[in-house]
């Protein structure tokens, strides 16, 4: 089995769908955190790690020494790696679909914790809530209503379940009252949470993992 060490700063955002299929898979991994302080600034160290990731940023994760960036590159590897990919060539670009809806929140919501100019935060902020998290959600909805095993795509766990309970996860702390809110409206989405929170290797990390505040 290769040796993985994903490199991450102590957030969940990027980093919690990757640590969650390790978990699923029961694969060990050394899981590197850079400290951020309370302006998200990196601890020094930082420094030296920025500038050996391909893509200057983080997530990394090494495989046997060999860098590999982006997220979501990161996570079709584990997914495959695991066999939670999807089976047939059209749920694997179904998962895919997926996994770009779940970034759509995660990345803007990101952008917005980090935005410093006031006015334009509250306006971001407005449009998550009442755009962008209703046009995933809705589809999310519709697709969980339709399909009655219960998972997004096929009658078995793929990343793409994993990829939407992590981001509704980190909703419900990134934006505390308002992440409850965004979520409560969809019924079959909040039983798909449910569902995927009580996998026991879910339920486990989530239970065992580093206080992650984000
Ligand atoms: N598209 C990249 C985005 C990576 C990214 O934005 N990483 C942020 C943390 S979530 C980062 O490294 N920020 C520090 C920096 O840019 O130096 C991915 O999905 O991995």
């Amino acid at each position: 089995m290769p040796k993985y060490k994903l490199i991450y700063f102590n957030l969940r955002a990027r980093g919690e769908i990757i640590r969650l299929l390790f978990s699923l898979a029961g694969v060990p991994f050394e899981d590197y955190r850079v400290d951020l302080d309370e302006h998200f600034n990196p601890a020094a160290e930082y420094a030296e790690i920025k500038k050996a990731a391909p893509f200057g940023q983080l997530p990394v994760l090494e495989v046997d020494g060999e860098n590999l960036a982006q997220s979501h590159a990161i996570e079709r590897f584990l997914a495959r790696e695991f066999g939670l990919d999807g089976e047939t060539s059209l749920q694997k670009a179904k998962v895919d679909m997926w996994i770009e809806g779940a970034d759509e929140i995660l990345r803007r919501v990101s952008d917005n914790i980090e935005e410093h100019d006031a006015k334009k935060k509250a306006a971001d902020k407005n449009r998550i809530m009442t755009v962008v998290a209703p046009a995933v959600l809705g589809a999310l909805e519709k697709t969980l209503s339709l399909n009655k095993g219960g998972f997004i795509v096929g009658d078995k766990l793929t990343v793409a379940d994993v990829a939407f309970f992590s981001v509704q996860d980190w909703l419900k702390s990134a934006y505390k009252e308002e992440g409850v809110s965004l979520v409560a409206g969809y019924k079959a989405v909040d039983q798909h949470l449910t569902k995927i929170s009580k996998i026991p290797a879910v339920a486990d990390w989530v239970k065992k993992r580093p206080e992650t505040p984000f």
